[in-house]
């Protein structure tokens, strides 16, 4: 695997979950593999489990890693080709991403949208530079539209809790407020991954915030949450800006004051119509915005598992670019 953004870039969606248990159960099987490879993990922005699950599984495979976070203590990035550069940016991405690859033997980026020019975000600008010229494998660990290693933790922890009764468990997507803008990736990757898999995806949000067809596909949309929510077996919560698809002026907005939204807050209240629904969310969570306390901290809640599983999910792509080198 030489890039790693879109869940066809995993192949078969089986084998994959069948090689993550199989690391789960032994993470250090393949700690000979990366020996003397260099994983380089290059932040603009900011992370807590990327940042350490990925640089863990790095080690489980036996590999050095480096961490550069772009904004603190390297020069400010000029990221636009064509711009005459007598502001506050020292160097260009188009000499930084070539240096950055003579370093390593594969690279890791975390570059969120800007939400302000939808089609350069749309295009994975930034992403594709670095596949352009860095001249080494690259992999998203959030990019301007996508979160796979996030979407593949979410499958592998669905994947491994069983619903009683039920060969495709019904899985929710639901929006809910924020007061600050949000990247639309990890629920683009979210429903891109959940359509591929054996499980039945119903989306939920306001309208105003309908995702890209792209990310969506054939995925039903149910405007009343409660509906939604009936005889769910995992609710998936998350907050995202607007696409820009039913209002492109809109693009990478808050609609409208997040306070007239707080009854998609995910309380009880839904919960209690679901089939005894798991809570799910990527973390970072603000609670009683995103979800309640009582729901996140129920049995039922499985952010941490989740989170876990993106040391699981990143080690399985780490492999499989080790063995394409
Ligand atoms: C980011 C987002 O919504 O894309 C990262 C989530 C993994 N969240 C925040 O910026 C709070
Ligand atoms: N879920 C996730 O990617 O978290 P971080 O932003 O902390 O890496």
């Amino acid at each position: 695997m030489k890039t790693f953004l879109n869940v066809q870039d995993l192949g078969d969606l089986h084998q994959a979950l069948a090689e993550a248990q199989e690391i789960k159960q032994e993470r250090f099987k393949y700690v000979q593999m990366g020996r003397n490879k260099t994983a380089l993990l290059v932040f603009f922005n900011n992370s807590l489990r990327t940042r350490l699950s990925t640089q863990k599984a790095a080690l489980n495979l036996g590999m050095n890693v480096i961490v550069l976070d772009v904004n603190a203590g390297a020069w400010k990035l000029e990221t636009e080709r064509g711009v005459v550069m007598d502001g506050d940016k020292s160097e260009h991405l188009l000499e930084a991403i070539p240096v950055m690859g003579s370093y390593c033997d594969v690279i890791g980026i975390r570059s969120f949208a800007g939400l302000v020019d939808r089609e350069y975000d749309y295009a994975e600008t930034v992403f594709n530079q670095f596949v352009q010229y860095s001249g080494r494998p690259v992999f998203a660990m959030e990019t301007a539209t996508v979160h796979p290693l996030q979407a593949f933790a979410d499958l592998i922890t669905i994947a491994e809790t069983p619903v009683a009764g039920k060969k495709r468990p019904k899985v929710v997507l639901t929006w809910a407020p924020h007061p600050r803008a949000l990247p639309q990736a990890v629920p683009n990757s979210f429903v891109q991954w959940m359509n591929a898999a054996d499980v039945d995806i119903v989306v939920t949000h306001p309208k105003g915030y309908e995702l890209d067809p792209a990310f969506l596909g054939n995925a039903p949309v149910e405007y009343d949450q409660m509906k939604a929510f009936q005889d769910a077996d995992f609710i998936y919560a998350k907050n995202w800006s607007c696409p820009g698809i039913t209002c492109p002026s809109d693009y990478g907005k808050v609609l409208g004051d997040y306070r007239d939204y707080l009854d998609w807050t995910v309380s009880s209240r839904q919960m209690a119509v679901t089939n005894q629904g798991h809570f799910m969310h990527c973390l970072p969570v603000r609670r009683n915005m995103i979800v309640t306390d009582e729901v996140i901290e129920a049995p039922t809640s499985l952010v941490i598992p989740e989170a876990a599983n993106r040391e699981i999910s990143a080690t399985v792509v780490l492999k499989r670019i080790l063995q394409s080198l």
